[in-house]
């Protein structure tokens, strides 16, 4: 028997045909959005500051909470021992030490990150993402004239990749003490204008030395000169009144802020980078804090920190997002204890050991400098564990970039590496082989990691800053050391006699790396010139 259908039918089935699988499977038809990224940086936090990283004074329940839920590592780096130079590369994926004026940037650096300078943030916008920095910046703002702090604030961030930014400008020990948001000081009244300076503006201005004895918190070195919150500053200004912020409410407007983040963009592909303060001087966190920890406000603005972490990975919980957010932890260089200001950090520090069982701390190229917590957690891409593959968190730009599978053209990103399949705990994963660390750039110090041996290589003959029993000291140390990291972690017995052959191949090594101008492959020959 033969059936007849007729044309209309005939359409009708091939419409069918073509519209793909029923209803129900539509979902499973669309490509996998992607992921969202949040980089939370701390400052100035040690290996040892987090109780999952060893410490047992103190407890860090949200930050142990997300190393649990993923991947801990126990190499993991920032790439300099002070903020500007790790924070610089951690957006631009290039050594700092290949950049003039990328050391600890004065309250009227001008922006040190170009325009046009390829970021994670801009390559993360061209890829669809909106992305935004809260937080801590101390990477400069406005043209070669500095930051016009009554005026438009550019170039920053919106112009090297971010579409929103809600900044502490410097570091919080430099004035002036006021939130930029987008290219704006926030708040400012234009009938008392804001001025920034190195000198006194009048011989009758407050200073830490002139008005000590009214300070709530005493300064031990520089950091005398402008009050503000009863706290004096490196730097003086005056004006904006309106526009100032107490210390104590900055992690809370930080979280406020990102949490609009995060909710109006929930839909979208996001990139927050949240750059906390904690645990950077001045240590002054919300009053809820105070004494919450048995090492004084040092101790008190880690559980700041951990509550942060806590808050963002609630939102994400939330907004449903936590299964659809990669999220790093970070630090962007080691610990300090006294940094300028008598807030009892030495004093109660107790057995707590903030750089772990490494020696060095901030300003130090020891590991203690820069290998720090570091955590990546993805719920249900990671598999919960604790790793060993070395890490840096300049790797980052390059490696967002593979997941977001996007193409790197050649001249960016030259020392960020592809270690995306070590964030994600990926059998067989590679880290890196080498890795080269700095202090802040000005005194040439550099470390080279290879394997698990160890170079220092100190270029001007000079005392280098050295934690011992965790004061910081000026030591002397030879020109050249060399450690094996396996056998002394603790940097102690400089074996570079024993192995001059090793010592020779990492010097040429580290002689080529700083030569070259890069260390990423060139991959992508189509690129090249
Ligand atoms: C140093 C400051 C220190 C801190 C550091 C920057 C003095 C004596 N020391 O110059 O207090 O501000 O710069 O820290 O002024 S960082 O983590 O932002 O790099
Ligand atoms: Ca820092």
């Amino acid at each position: 028997m033969r059936i007849r259908v007729s044309p209309a039918v005939l359409c009708l089935l091939l419409l069918l045909a073509l519209s793909g699988p029923a209803k129900g499977d539509k979902a499973a038809q669309q490509p996998a959005r992607k992921p969202n990224i949040v980089v939370i940086m701390a400052d100035d936090l040690g290996y040892g500051d987090v109780s999952c990283y060893g410490a047992a004074s103190i407890q860090t329940p949200n930050i142990d909470r997300l190393a649990s839920e993923g991947i801990r590592f126990t190499q993991g780096y920032c790439s300099a021992s002070t903020c500007t130079p790790t924070r610089y590369s951690f957006l631009t994926g290039n050594y700092a030490f290949r950049a003039k004026g990328t050391g600890i940037a004065p309250p009227n650096a001008p922006a040190i990150i170009k325009p046009g300078t390829e970021t994670i943030a801009s390559l993360l916008q061209q890829g669809g993402y909106r992305t935004a920095v809260v937080g801590k910046w101390h990477l400069g703002l406005g043209g070669e004239s500095g930051p016009a702090w009554n005026d438009e604030l550019k170039p920053g961030p919106l112009e090297i990749g971010f579409d929103s930014c809600f900044l502490l400008p410097t570091t919080n020990d430099r004035v002036p003490q006021v939130y930029v948001e987008d290219h704006r000081v926030l708040n400012l009244d234009p009938s008392d204008p804001l001025w920034v300076g190195n000198k006194r503006p009048s011989m009758d201005h407050p200073t830490g030395k002139t008005h000590r004895d009214t300070l709530k918190m005493d300064w031990s070195h520089g950091h005398n000169s402008t009050i503000h919150n009863g706290i004096s500053r490196i730097g003086f200004y005056t004006g904006g009144h309106a526009a100032r912020f107490r210390d104590e409410d900055l992690a809370d407007k930080w979280v406020e802020k990102s949490r609009e983040f995060i909710a109006e963009n929930r839909d979208k592909p996001f990139f927050l980078f949240f750059a906390s303060h904690d645990v950077h001087v001045p240590r002054m966190p919300h009053e809820r804090f105070h004494g919450k920890s048995a090492m004084g406000f040092r101790g008190d603005s880690i559980l700041q920190l951990d509550w942060c972490v806590g808050e963002l990975m609630e939102m994400l919980d939330e907004m449903s997002l936590s299964e659809n957010t990669l999220v790093v932890f970070c630090s962007d260089n080691g610990p300090v204890m006294d940094d300028g200001y008598k807030d009892g950090a030495l004093e109660k520090v107790g057995q707590h050991r903030a750089g772990g069982s490494f020696t060095g701390g901030k300003y130090s190229i020891y590991e203690g400098g820069t290998r720090t917590p570091f955590i990546a957690r993805w719920k249900g891409a990671i598999q919960p564990s604790v790793s060993e593959k070395v890490v840096c968190t300049i790797d980052l730009p390059t490696s967002v970039a593979k997941l977001t599978e996007q193409p790197i053209p050649d001249q960016t990103f030259t020392d960020s590496i592809d270690v995306l399949d070590a964030l994600l705990g990926k059998p067989n994963a590679a880290g890196r082989d080498h890795l080269v660390v700095q202090d802040n750039g000005h005194t040439g110090s550099f470390g080279l990691r290879s394997g698990d041996w160890k170079l220092h290589r100190y270029d001007k003959n000079k005392s280098r800053n050295v934690v011992v029993e965790q004061e910081l000291r000026k030591v002397r140390v030879p020109n050249f050391q060399l450690f094996n990291l396996a056998d002394d972690p603790a940097e102690q017995n400089n074996i570079l006699g024993e192995h001059p052959d090793v010592a020779q191949r990492m010097k040429d090594q580290l002689r080529q790396i700083i030569a070259s101008g890069r260390t990423r492959e060139v991959l992508n020959t189509t690129n090249a010139d």
